[in-house]
């Protein structure tokens, strides 16, 4: 029947596009270094910050933002953040200025 296949192209467009909102993006934090430094996600989407350092602890803060800076995440530990709204949001390591990453959010 005609309407079958765009429906079924729906159906699975909408299950990709919530599959992808759920899904947590990674950045890896090594060498005093957020990897990527620079990320898009979508609206909604949380992002994880693995600390895979040797022994070096670091903050994820969005100061630009007036956000506090959150504690500090040792070797092995994780930070998260979801994000809600769409933009441009620069953020940098608390104890270590140059180190500094950027998030893009969009619909
Ligand atoms: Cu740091």
């Amino acid at each position: 029947m005609k309407w079958q296949i765009p429906l079924l192209t729906f159906i699975l467009f909408a299950f990709n596009a919530n599959v992808f909102a759920d899904e947590k993006a990674l950045v890896i934090v090594k060498d005093f270094k957020f990897i990527p430094q620079e990320i898009t996600i979508k609206r909604g989407q949380t992002i994880n910050w693995e600390n895979r350092e040797k022994r070096q602890y670091h903050s994820v803060w969005f100061e630009a933002s007036g956000e506090e800076e959150p504690d500090y995440f040792f070797p092995d530990e994780n930070y998260e953040k979801e994000f809600k709204q769409t933009g441009t949001f620069p953020y940098r390591c608390g104890p270590h200025p140059k180190m500094t990453g950027i998030v893009h959010v969009t619909d």
